[in-house]
């Protein structure tokens, strides 16, 4: 307690710790009749089915002191909504027009019945249901839910090899069962440790994954819940209706379902792919000179620099220091010619300081959150006391996201939006604000115990919408701490402040494949960690890891050493370069994936077992991931380790740097020395990468294994034409066939091709009919419509 006091004290400063304790106090006082959802107790159950409406999408059931709707928008998606309770705006939701889906309604035994080509879902006469497969396979179970003083207790039965994944971001492992977890997005302020629960961006969606199958439950339900995966799954809502939608595996389709129920993923401009650097600290455009200069001399390559708080005007939001950053537009411009973009952090507070012009506006325009009697409510962040706007009402957005202007005439590039919980100083209690805060919900008007889980998403939304307005042609890049169900629209997010230590680095395998499977796809984590100082060891094998991830970016706090690549040493420095370097060879294969992401809501980084689901031995690995749809990355989470121990699914696998083959299906030990991340490549794809204007067709295909490759192309930024060039891998005999359909011409940005053959050695190589020149390992293909490669039986 005294030592998180201290670090407030250090982190926020003597003047903001004493706000803090008046903020909590006022918090107090409007909250007094607000009582804490306890979700224990016993709840009352719906009654008795007394009567059931068919409808031409689903059916209408009333109970004795409940009513229930279920309600398909598609043959493998239903709604279900208990009643009574206030019904959710839906924010959450992308806009679709569902086309009708034909329902079969049938009275059985049991209750009723209503079936599509894809599912099943049974309603019993006390309020059971129970969702199946058309062939009647039982995927799901769940109690008739319990009335709870104004909210809801909802129990499914789970089976004994249940395993459940989801929840947004969590810091506990990627099996969520058992547990207990809460919903409501929290700052854990200076950085948390694994565990801790809950963080910045919880999401009421899980997975679950038995022998019979797989499904997705999406709560549409933003109040505060309370979930715990025991024998059966509870999750406990404070208020409002319980409703729910349903969709049946398998996992592909389960995203591509989910994703366009709560909207496809953003594709981010290609730069974002690049590689990042940061720091809570950065004071002076000088300084951010001098370290894209370190870059530079130190043969790295770089595609972001981040402005965090002290970037700020007194950290009042939209403005820049005059002083200490008066030249941005022209570090902006210089930086700009070596192919470095800016990014500035956008906090949701807005400083009160009768001078600031936003606040003024927001004030005079009634645009800030209000309590019930009308009052503006205050609290501590960085600039001291702050208004906060009420994203929530339309012309709030609109206004806010006007003011990105500001930050896109002076050279920023992208958005980093942080404190979104929204987070606030409060001496005790719920680091927020006040639960009697006013929102306008979009007219209908409700309280902060609903608005708080969708603050961040609306603050991305207004953000992004408005960079939509200011540059048509650009597609936004925002990154964003905090969100809800459908965040994934509007920005990527980052795993926060996460302490500087082996088991945090551990724990992000496991809250980024989480994240992905509860919809946000794009996200990675501060390398090194946020708080404390990793050694050489630690930074690279943190390094290693987001060299694979979506968000590639080194951050730290304020009271950190500086940790640019060449602070390490030299040998530390040259293993650093490698990955920066490798990064951006993997760049045409990270940037379809973000595509392919963009299209299908498949997490871009997926847990082992999404290529084979029945091998139970995968539904724990938290210590290896996939990136799309080619490579297995084993990152290593020990200090002083130089191999590992990796289960590889079934098939066979390539080694990412020797190219030995490995059968799949089973554990193997690899060496993994500190300039060595474990990486493969599934046998029998193909695998964009890039050099120096080359494009190179990495073909992983170890003798029969054949497959599927793809690369999509365009300008990097907008929304012009894209072409798709599609590959596939095939085998006659000991000759290996690779088709190329797509344009026949180079893709843009690339001169020439190579081929590059992994797992196997060729004698003679034909492009189209011709022998193709040896360029060392490689082939000069050219564009092509056939490769044939004889397998040298020789070698
Ligand atoms: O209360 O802007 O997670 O990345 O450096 C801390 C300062 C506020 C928290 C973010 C972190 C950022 C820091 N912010």
């Amino acid at each position: 307690m005294l030592k998180l006091l201290w670090i407030g004290i250090r982190l926020a400063g003597l003047r903001n710790t004493l706000a803090a304790v008046r903020a909590a106090r006022m918090r107090d006082r409007l909250d007094r009749g607000i009582a804490r959802p306890s979700f224990t107790g016993a709840g009352t159950p719906p009654g008795s089915l007394e009567e059931a409406e068919m409808r031409s999408d689903g059916a209408c059931f009333r109970f004795t002191h409940r009513e229930l709707e279920v309600h398909f928008l598609a043959p493998d998606l239903v709604r279900v909504t208990w009643q009574p309770g206030l019904l959710p705006v839906p924010y959450a939701l992308a806009d679709n027009n569902w086309p009708p889906v034909e329902v079969k309604t049938e009275e059985t035994h049991e209750g009723w019945m209503l079936a599509t080509s894809e599912l099943q879902v049974h309603v019993g006469r006390e309020g059971k249901l129970a969702f199946r497969t058309p062939g009647g396979v039982l995927l799901r179970e769940e109690a008739p839910p319990e009335r709870l003083d104004g909210g809801w207790r909802h129990r499914a039965f789970l089976r004994a090899e249940e395993h459940i994944y989801g929840l947004g971001e969590r810091a506990t492992g990627l099996n969520l069962r058992p547990g207990e977890y809460r919903m409501w997005n929290e700052d854990p302020q200076g950085g948390y440790t694994p565990g801790h629960d809950p963080l910045y961006l919880c999401i009421p969606v899980y997975v679950g994954l038995h022998r019979q199958g797989c499904y997705l439950v999406f709560y549409e339900n933003s109040f505060e819940a309370r979930f715990c995966f025991e024998t059966a799954a509870e999750a406990c809502f404070a208020d409002g209706a319980l409703r729910y939608y349903f969709i049946p595996g398998p996992l592909p389709r389960l995203f591509e379902r989910y994703s366009a129920l709560t909207g496809r993923p953003v594709f981010p401009p290609r730069w974002v792919l690049g590689y990042h650097h940061s720091r809570w600290g950065f004071r002076t455009s000088a300084q951010i000179r001098e370290v894209a200069e370190g870059f530079r001399t130190h043969d790295l390559p770089l595609s972001a620099i981040h402005l965090d708080i002290d970037h700020m005007d007194g950290y009042r939001v939209f403005t820049v220091d005059p002083e200490r950053f008066g030249d941005l537009p022209d570090l902006a411009h210089e930086l700009a010619e070596h192919g470095v973009r800016l990014v500035a952090i956008v906090d949701p507070g807005v400083k009160r300081d009768p001078n600031f012009v936003l606040f003024r506006e927001g004030q005079q325009k009634g645009y800030f959150c209000r309590s019930p009697d009308g009052q503006t409510v205050f609290a501590p962040v960085w600039p001291g006391w702050c208004a906060f706007p009420d994203f929530s009402a339309p012309e709030v957005r609109a206004w806010w996201g006007e003011q990105y202007r500001r930050l896109l005439t002076v050279g920023i590039s992208g958005f980093w939006h942080d404190m979104n919980e929204p987070a606030a100083f409060m001496a005790w209690g719920e680091r927020t604000l006040p639960l009697a805060t006013h929102h306008a919900m979009e007219g209908r008007g409700g309280d902060h115990r609903e608005a708080h889980n969708l603050y961040g998403l609306l603050h991305c939304r207004a953000g992004y919408e408005g960079l939509r307005r200011l540059q048509p042609e650009r597609r936004p890049f925002i990154f964003s701490r905090s969100g809800w169900a459908g965040l994934q629209r509007y920005a990527w997010s980052w795993t926060g402040d996460t302490e500087s230590s082996w088991e945090a680095l551990h724990r992000t395998v496991a809250t980024v494949l989480g994240l992905g499977l509860s919809g946000i796809p794009g996200t990675g984590p501060d390398i090194g960690g946020f708080a404390g100082t990793p050694d050489a060891e630690l930074y690279l094998r943190w390094l290693q890891m987001a060299t694979f991830l979506p968000l590639f970016r080194t951050h730290s706090r304020l009271d950190a050493p500086p940790r640019e690549p060449w602070t390490f040493g030299e040998s530390a420095l040259e293993i650093a370069r490698d990955y920066l370097r490798l990064r951006y060879r993997l760049l045409p294969y990270l940037y379809t994936t973000a595509w392919q992401t963009a299209r299908t809501g498949w997490p871009m980084v997926r847990p082992l077992f999404w290529l084979d689901p029945a091998d139970e031995a995968l539904w724990d690995v938290d210590d290896a991931f996939l990136l799309g749809d080619v490579l297995l990355v084993a990152p290593v989470v020990q200090p002083g380790a130089v191999c590992r121990r990796v289960r590889l699914p079934k098939g066979r696998w390539i080694d990412f740097w020797t190219d030995a083959v490995h059968e799949g299906g089973k554990e193997i030990e690899v060496e993994a020395p500190l300039s060595r991340i474990p990486v493969f490549a599934r046998s029998g794809t193909v695998m964009p990468g890039e050099e120096g204007g080359c494009l190179h067709l990495h073909l992983y295909a170890s003798t029969g294994d054949a497959g599927q490759g793809i690369l999509y192309t365009d300008a990097g930024d907008g929304y012009g034409d894209g072409r798709v060039d599609r590959f596939s891998v095939t085998w006659e005999g000991n000759r290996l066939d690779v088709t190329w359909e797509g344009e026949r011409s180079f893709p843009p940005g690339y001169t020439s091709v190579q081929a590059v053959f992994h797992g196997i050695t060729c004698g003679r190589v034909l492009v189209d009919g011709r022998e193709a020149p040896a360029k060392g390992e490689a082939r000069e293909t050219g564009v092509f419509r056939l490769l044939q490669a004889w397998v040298d039986p020789a070698r």
